[in-house]
């Protein structure tokens, strides 16, 4: 390939995707998209996330279907695909129970798909199974992609359990839903994102937008100059302590090695998943060998594509981005 078009977290925007193709030189061909351009040699990647929350979910599946099927798109597993697939997948041990429960927050956040799949029966069966299918990951000449981090130890535990080219096992699956597993620790990394103690290290658990009180914070993994906590934890702007103080600074020393995963690789690595705000600028969402490609496309931002060309290096003017200031939510 001469290229590739890495598109961000759909979240069942069918509109704003098939306008973003467009933008970027696909065309409609027998019910699928693929790159029109004179050399041809283009192929879309999507990040993963393609259901929950959005209005055309179904739409954004057979179109991102027939992509991969017809060879003009690639995609990887995302969390919400793999959170679907475990919504689906009985508990062995406990008869009736799923490996996500399905309690009413669980049932609430998948309730769009849920809904929009009883469009045809059969397909929703259908769809967990293509989900199964999705690599977590893509190794590609000369980039990597991946739902939220690439970390190489984890990709070499899950090539183990899921070899490349096959299809995600239900002992898999269940022995990924069970914490303290190292296949639940690999699927959180490659597909949430690495996270840290802040009780470990002495800092006070911060308050989220439900009032719960979290003790793990984000890690900023492709921040390779990151060297101190507060460079390298993500507290969202705003939190609050359990007592409701703003969350103070956290220490500015040199933190621990083990504390801190930052990717080092040459590879550029492309991910999605941290809803990403306004432009993207370089530190927080770019640097010269990681990108990221989630702008909040459900929140009424724009859904971005990273139009990345052989022999190029990374620069925020291959962002191509379609459909933000919208006035939905999520
Ligand atoms: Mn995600």
């Amino acid at each position: 390939m001469k290229g590739y078009d890495i598109i961000g977290d759909v979240h069942g925007r069918a509109d704003k995707l098939e306008v973003l193709l467009c933008v970027l030189g696909y065309e409609e061909h027998n019910g699928s998209y693929r790159y029109a351009g004179p050399e041809r040699e283009r192929q879309a990647v999507f990040v993963g996330d393609l259901i929950d929350r959005g209005a055309y979910q179904i739409r954004t599946l057979e179109l991102v279907r027939a992509m991969v099927e017809a060879g003009s798109g690639r995609i990887v597993m995302g969390n919400h695909e793999f959170n679907a697939i475990s919504f689906a997948t009985a508990n062995p041990e406990i008869p009736g129970e799923f490996m996500r429960p399905h309690t009413d927050k669980n049932r609430n956040q998948h309730k769009a798909f849920t809904d929009q799949v009883q469009v045809r029966p059969g397909l929703y069966a259908e769809s967990i199974e293509w989900f199964k299918s999705l690599p977590l990951w893509l190794d590609l000449d000369g980039i990597r992609i991946v739902h939220a981090c690439w970390d190489p130890a984890e990709v070499a535990e899950v090539s183990r359990w899921v070899p490349p080219g096959t299809e995600m096992t239900t002992d898999f699956v269940v022995r990924a839903n069970q914490k303290g597993s190292a296949e639940h620790r690999a699927v959180e990394v490659l597909l949430k994102g690495p996270e840290l103690s802040l009780k470990k290290y002495g800092q006070p658990g911060f308050m989220d937008g439900d009032g719960h009180i979290r003790q793990r914070a984000r890690i900023r993994w492709w921040d390779s100059e990151a060297r101190t906590l507060r460079d390298l934890v993500e507290i969202p702007a705003g939190s609050r302590t359990a007592d409701g103080d703003p969350y103070p600074d956290l220490p500015g020393e040199p933190c621990p090695d083990e504390a801190v995963y930052r990717y080092r690789d040459e590879h550029p690595v492309f991910y999605g998943h941290y809803w990403r705000n306004g432009s993207p600028s370089k530190g927080d969402d770019w640097t010269d060998n990681t990108v990221c490609v989630d702008f909040s496309a459900v929140r009424g931002g724009p859904l971005v594509a990273y139009r990345w060309n052989r022999g190029q290096g990374i620069s925020s003017e291959h962002f191509v981005a379609h459909g933000g200031n919208d006035a939905s939510t999520r």
